[in-house]
């Protein structure tokens, strides 16, 4: 296989890269929403596109399913750490924040918990989240003791039937914590995505990989404010 492949996610990261694509002169030429293809030709003859699972990308990437892909860093760090790697996945190059699909991972609770008493006390806290990982350690740093829910999918939901004490979650208008009647008590950190790249393609594949991590990075600081 000497062509490049590109793997994004359906949603925000793919409706987020598209416009960056575009600036460095690439077409995606069908619309994931309305086509059930799973691979999509663009414009280039030498590269494609491959819809994944966002918490796939960096799989898809590490082991040579795909030569590049986007991912929210709040996956690679989860990732990472899943693999006993802190700070990010393994083998994984990551030349370029993208800037892009932006939000920002935090605990919130029900808006009659009282966090920081509870925190203060040293009491268990009940947590449920899909990055088990990320919040495991950033409780152990703080030295609160947790007792961890894992999670795939509506959060917010836990403090609401009594499942958790708090959620860790991705917030991004705030709107769905709101809407739900919880509150952030904490940010742990920004969340961005990024261009990963596997190493073994950017060797063997340099001539075609470089070119396109360079238009990528010009497109994306262009848009930068
Ligand atoms: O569904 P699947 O498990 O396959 O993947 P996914 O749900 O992680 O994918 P997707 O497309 O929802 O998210 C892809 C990436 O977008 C994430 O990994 C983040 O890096 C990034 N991103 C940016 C977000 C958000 N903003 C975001 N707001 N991902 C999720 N959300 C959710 C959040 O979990 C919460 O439920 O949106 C809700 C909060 O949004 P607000 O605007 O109401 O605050
Ligand atoms: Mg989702």
């Amino acid at each position: 296989m000497n062509g490049l492949t590109l793997a994004l996610s359906k949603g925000r990261i793919f409706d987020d890269t598209l416009p960056l694509l575009r600036k460095a002169g690439i077409e995606v030429l069908e619309d994931p929403e309305k086509s059930r293809k799973l691979i999509l030709p663009t414009n280039r003859p030498g590269l494609r596109v491959v819809l994944v699972r966002a918490s796939d990308v960096p799989t898809y990437v590490e082991y040579g399913g795909a030569d590049v892909g986007v991912a929210g860093l709040d996956v690679l760090l989860e990732h990472g750490a899943a693999w006993g790697h802190h700070g990010g996945a393994t083998g994984l190059y990551q030349p370029l924040d993208l800037g892009i699909a932006r939000c920002r991972m935090s605990v919130a609770v029900r808006a009659d918990f009282n966090y920081p008493v509870a925190v203060q006390q040293g009491s268990r806290i009940r947590v449920a989240t899909k990055y088990v990982q990320l919040a495991r350690q950033h409780f152990a740093d703080k030295g609160v003791h947790v007792d961890l829910i894992k999670l795939y999918g509506s959060m917010e939901l836990a403090p609401l039937t009594g499942l958790a004490d708090a959620i860790v979650d991705l917030v991004s208008t705030g709107s769905t914590l709101k809407a739900n009647q919880l509150v952030e008590v904490e940010r742990i950190m920004d969340i961005s995505a990024r261009l990963i790249v596997s190493p073994a393609a950017l060797k063997l594949k340099r001539e075609t990989l470089r070119p396109l991590i360079d238009a990528l990075g010009q497109a994306c600081s262009e848009g930068a404010p």
